[in-house]
């Protein structure tokens, strides 16, 4: 009784061993494949811009993270490298409306955006 007792017990702490061990190398595993990029947000105004973008792309598969910077018109990305590139990056910026680097906003996009959002000379 005692011995079975034992090996519940054993095999118990030893499925939370590999378990944990298995989330552990998950992790590694992200970490491994993670990039980061600066992107040029030169055309970007306002607070507004700043949501926008860091909305739309936390919705794109791959993206990690994004911390857009208004002051600097930069935005700092973690992106799996298996999952994007940073041509896809730029280019889901620039669907949102926005010049990315050397990738120029979309048109239609752009023109919809609130007057504080455009450039001043298209306001
Ligand atoms: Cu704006």
């Amino acid at each position: 009784m005692k011995l079975i007792k034992l090996l519940t017990i054993g095999l118990s702490l030893l499925l939370v061993i590999s378990c944990s061990k298995t989330d552990a190398e998950d992790q590694a595993a992200v970490i491994k494949g993670s990039k980061s990029a600066m992107v040029d947000l030169p055309t970007m105004q306002c607070g507004m811009c700043e949501r926008a973008i860091e909305t739309g792309l936390s919705k794109v598969n791959g993206v990690v993270s994004i911390d857009v910077d208004v002051d600097e018109k930069n935005a700092a990305v973690i992106y799996e490298a298996g999952l994007i590139n940073l041509a896809g990056i730029e280019k889901a910026i620039a669907k949102l409306g926005y010049q990315a680097n050397e990738t120029s906003a979309d048109s239609e996009t752009y023109a919809d955006l609130a007057k504080c959002c455009k450039l001043p000379e298209d306001r």
